[in-house]
């Protein structure tokens, strides 16, 4: 249809400028491969930042490495892309040292459940009031395609040419198990559904865990792809009980049928505020203790 008013491009880049979603893009174009998951995650996170009217800088993305981890370049706030494996003891450092900033760390299955796998317990235990976004494309994208540890059974890769002998690690079981005080799944293929997740994982107030299933289209041709998803994927019932971790455990382990959205979610003390009371009792303690040195000075006589 021919539009009775010519539209001008600049016009069109106002409009979209006008309504918020340019405002945390940066001037570098993603690099990522046409129709890869990751546009999604990016929108997805525009989006809940414009919403929740979060400053681009009041906001930290932390990075690690691999196609997922070059998130932080194409987004207008601060931003870190550190070591492959290392984004959250880095986040978690940002945190500790201003608690007012909003700080989500970003990585993928092979940077979060490979190397940096050591580092996920203990920022779901601390309860860093951080989250994490973890982009599982079930495959090692930057390096051109080899198995993960979030790789289906079967799976041909470069580096299991003979299928993959391995399970795949189930990540929200662990997160669960970890104690993560907020733990959901979403699709790429359902960017509003995932939107409201990430909306929902920033409001959280402790550590929040996004994981998002992605489609690596360049690399992976035959098992997560978007059709397979598609078919894949449902909704989590909807009388899902998110205070109830026996349940969320449950729907975890139905690994057959990935279910999105909110499995489950608690509020307890975050890290920020027990290292703040922390520093409360060792101003009062050293406030005892000098009042107790006066006070036998005092008594001592000279
Ligand atoms: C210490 C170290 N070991 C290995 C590599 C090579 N390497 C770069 S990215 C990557 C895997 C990334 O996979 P994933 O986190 O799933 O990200 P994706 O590219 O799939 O988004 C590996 C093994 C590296 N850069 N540094
Ligand atoms: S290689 Fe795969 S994960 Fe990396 S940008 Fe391309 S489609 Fe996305
Ligand atoms: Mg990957």
């Amino acid at each position: 249809m021919i539009p009775e008013q010519p539209v001008y491009l600049e016009d069109k880049v106002d409009e979209i400028r006008q309504s918020g979603r340019l405002a945390y893009r940066s001037t570098a174009l993603p690099t990522w491969c046409p129709g890869c998951g990751y546009y999604s995650m990016t929108e997805g996170l525009v989006n809940a930042l414009t919403e929740l009217r979060i400053k681009g800088e009041d906001t930290v993305i932390v990075s690690g490495i691999g196609c997922a981890s070059r998130f932080p370049f194409f987004m207008d706030t601060y931003g870190f892309h550190t070591l492959h494996g290392r984004a959250l003891p880095v986040a978690t450092g940002v945190k500790v040292a201003n608690d007012k900033l909003t700080v989500v760390a970003v990585g993928g299955d092979g940077d979060g459940f490979a190397i940096g796998c050591g580092h996920i317990p203990h920022a779901a235990r601390r309860n860093v009031n951080i989250t994490y976004l973890l982009f599982d494309n079930g495959i090692y994208g930057l390096t051109k395609g080899q198995v993960s540890p979030t790789s289906a059974t079967g799976f041909i890769t470069p580096t299991s040419p003979f299928q993959n002998r391995d399970a795949p690690l189930n990540p929200l079981l662990m997160l669960l198990s970890y104690g993560a005080s907020w733990v959901g799944q979403a699709y790429a293929g359902w960017p509003h559904h995932l939107t409201q997740l990430i909306r929902q994982a920033l409001e959280h107030p402790g550590f929040s865990y996004l994981h998002v299933l992605s489609p690596c289209v360049t690399f992976d041709k035959t098992d997560r792809t978007y059709q397979n998803l598609d078919l894949a994927v449902r909704e989590l019932d909807a009388d899902h009980d998110s205070s109830d971790m026996a349940a969320a455990m449950r729907a975890a382990a139905d690994t057959n049928t990935p279910t999105l959205g909110l499995y489950y979610a608690e509020k307890r003390e975050t890290l920020g505020q027990a290292l703040d009371l922390i520093a409360a009792r060792a101003a009062g303690a050293q406030r005892i203790k000098r009042a107790t040195t006066r006070h036998r000075q005092r008594k001592t006589p000279a």
